[in-house]
């Protein structure tokens, strides 16, 4: 199975997911944030981020004036909990390789969140790749380099897409600069969900 769309060489999966898969996702990201709840992290410099965020499995990324980095427990001291398997399905059908995920991030954009250019470059081997589910509304994902400034290249995710970053494209710049609030009806209160699968310790 290859990528339907490549995007300076991030593969990406148009409609991977059927509506059923997808609410069964979202279903069990509900448990996933009874048990950690989603938070607003503030990066180093001290600005909130408007994308709010939670996570699961051994480590999950976190944020805060300290800066970022993967964390075995919650702000609580509480255990992550696991990783749904019906999100390890997913991993496992694109990520092509045999190793399971450690980490999986959930990043809820309501009205207005975005999420600027990045590199994803926290985990200790950068030769894993990272996949990334979009569930809910549409999002206009930007692509550029693997360096900063470069040619950008953009389309719009929606839901059921899966996005792999691997290979050449593994630390390519990339960032969400809008989402079309309300085009979607998976989410009862409108909004986008991304979940990210990366084997990060
Ligand atoms: C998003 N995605 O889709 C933001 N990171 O909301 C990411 O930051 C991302 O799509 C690593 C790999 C794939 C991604
Ligand atoms: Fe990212």
């Amino acid at each position: 199975m290859r990528p339907s769309v490549d995007l300076n060489g991030v593969g990406i999966w148009k409609d991977l997911l059927s509506r059923v898969e997808q609410e069964q996702i979202v279903n069990d990201l509900r448990s996933v944030a009874k048990a950690a709840p989603f938070q607003q992290y503030e990066t180093g410099r001290g600005h909130k981020m408007s994308v709010r965020m939670t996570g699961a499995g051994d480590v999950a990324w976190v944020s805060d004036r300290r800066g970022y980095r993967y964390e075995p427990v919650q702000k609580s001291g509480v255990d992550w909990p696991k990783i749904p398997d019906t999100v390890l399905n997913v991993w496992n059908a694109v990520s092509g390789i045999d190793r399971t995920p450690d980490s999986c991030l959930v990043n809820y954009y309501g009205q207005g969140a975005c999420m600027g250019l990045h590199q994803d470059k926290d985990e200790a081997d950068l030769k894993w790749p990272v996949v990334s589910i979009s569930l809910g509304d549409d999002a206009l994902f930007r692509v550029g380099q693997v360096t900063r400034g470069g040619p950008t290249q953009s389309v719009w995710l929606r839901s059921g897409d899966v996005a792999v970053l691997r290979k050449e494209a593994r630390l390519a710049y990339h960032g969400i600069d809008r989402i079309k609030f309300g085009t979607s009806s998976l989410l009862p209160d409108g909004g986008r969900i991304n979940v990210t699968l990366r084997v990060a310790g």
